[in-house]
């Protein structure tokens, strides 16, 4: 991608060179099991299929402490997918009801009056630092609009638009969501504990329970952030659109990783790492890179910025009334640069138009855009919405094969029928 700086493109390379000479240090789990994963993740699993939920007033999941109604998400194992459609009505914001929910294992409900935040590791120049939710409260705030997307999000169409395997969870397109975040630095807080020049690494780690797949126990979710990340964008947020953290969103605190993959979010944060050598964990190793034909055995380099997409705000197979206008509403975003423009065809992708932006496109955020269509036949019709994006990148008709299905930026056929 050609708008990443420098810094994030050198760590990655020396990274992916010290994972395959064996010179950076497994955090928490033998370096056997780690290689375990990496090789099962050449090989794609079938995708998890969305369990059964019957229409009915209100849909719960066990380890989400949130309601979850059927016209706001659809449910997928222990996570919930925001349903399109249900952000028409909304602004540029997520509201926390609609908010995608992606959890390992279950949401922790933690008491932010006996949570503290440690910072340990070679990487500082003296003894480990404890923060208080209090002591973190005190500290000068920031506040930044960022959305949250997961580095899955999209991933079912590389199997229903592309016709290839992929493993994970079964998103649509609906594994993302905006707020606005309000909490401190992390370089303030690092800096504060003592951060050394020699620190190259930096692993937050949550609190929830520890993630077993396959037999073999990953540990507790957690993902080293390079230094230069971790000084440079990254909040320790406690609060999401003007409200404190709900649980499920990782209450009390929670990094927010401006336009990276979702899972360097940490959220339940109990403790952060700050080393002085390479780490690695499942979630830079065999999670979160790109395997298969065109990659490398030990996959990519790890994943950082997400990729570009847009969504309509429509039910899949929508209905429209002929020779009647309608409204076309939607979404576009990428991890690399603001977006510049959005195109939407209704006639399955032969003839295109510009939309029109609702909002100023900027960083790490996504903009509304809105198309005109008086639908001339009855019959099933296809409508498309494909964004380009600052860095001169637009979505292409398909998206390179990896078996996790990570970072589909493909153009998506949506399905509606005009009656
Ligand atoms: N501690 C912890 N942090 C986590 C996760 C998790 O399971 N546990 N899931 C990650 C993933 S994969 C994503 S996509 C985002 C989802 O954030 P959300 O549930 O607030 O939407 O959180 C990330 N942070
Ligand atoms: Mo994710």
């Amino acid at each position: 991608m050609t708008s990443v700086p420098p810094s994030e493109a050198v760590y990655d390379r020396l990274r992916l060179g010290q994972w395959s000479r064996g010179r950076a240090r497994s955090a928490g789990i033998d370096r056997r099991d780690l290689l375990k994963l990496v090789a099962a993740a050449s090989v794609a699993a079938p995708l998890v299929p969305a369990a059964a939920s019957p229409a009915r007033a209100a849909q719960s999941l066990a380890g989400v402490v949130k309601p979850l109604p059927p016209e706001l998400f659809t449910i997928r194992g222990t996570n919930a997918e925001t349903n399109f459609a249900a952000l028409r009505d909304t602004g540029l914001l997520t509201p926390a009801d609609r908010f995608f929910v992606r959890n390992h294992t279950s949401t922790p409900v933690l008491d932010p009056d006996s949570w503290k935040l440690t910072v340990w590791g070679s990487g500082l120049t003296g003894a480990p630092a404890d923060f208080t939710y209090e002591a973190l409260r005190a500290l000068p705030s920031v506040t930044r609009t960022a959305f949250v997307e997961c580095a899955g999000n999209g991933r079912s169409f590389f199997t229903t638009q592309q016709n290839q395997p992929v493993g994970g969870t079964a998103w649509t397109l609906g594994a993302i969501g905006t707020a606005r975040w309000r909490g401190v630095r992390l370089a303030d807080v690092l800096r504060r504990a003592g951060i050394g020049r020699h620190a190259v690494d930096v692993l937050p780690r949550g609190l929830d329970a520890e993630v077993v797949s396959d037999g073999t126990n990953l540990g507790r979710v957690r993902r080293p952030l390079p230094v230069a990340k971790a000084l440079d964008d990254v909040l320790l947020a406690y609060e999401m659109n003007g409200e404190p953290l709900p649980p499920d969103h990782g209450a009390p605190v929670r990094l927010i990783v401006p336009s990276w993959v979702g899972i360097a979010n940490i959220k339940w944060v109990g403790d952060i790492e700050v080393s002085a050598e390479p780490l690695l964990s499942p979630w830079n190793t065999g999670l979160y890179r790109l395997f298969g034909p065109g990659y490398p055995p030990e996959g990519s380099a790890p994943l950082s910025r997400q990729t570009l997409k847009s969504a309509f705000e429509l039910a899949q197979g929508a209905t429209f009334t002929a020779h009647r206008g309608h409204l076309l509403t939607g979404r576009s975003w990428s991890g690399g640069a603001p977006v510049r423009s959005v195109e939407v065809s209704t006639d399955g992708g032969g003839t295109w138009r510009p939309a029109r932006l609702r909002d100023e496109p900027r960083a790490g955020s996504w903009v509304r855009w809105t198309a005109h269509w008086v639908p001339a036949a009855v019959g099933p019709a296809v409508l498309l919405a494909r964004a380009t994006d600052r860095s001169g990148r637009t979505q292409p008709a398909t998206t390179a094969h990896n078996t996790q299905g990570y970072l589909f930026d493909a153009v998506v056929r949506h399905p509606v029928t005009v009656v």
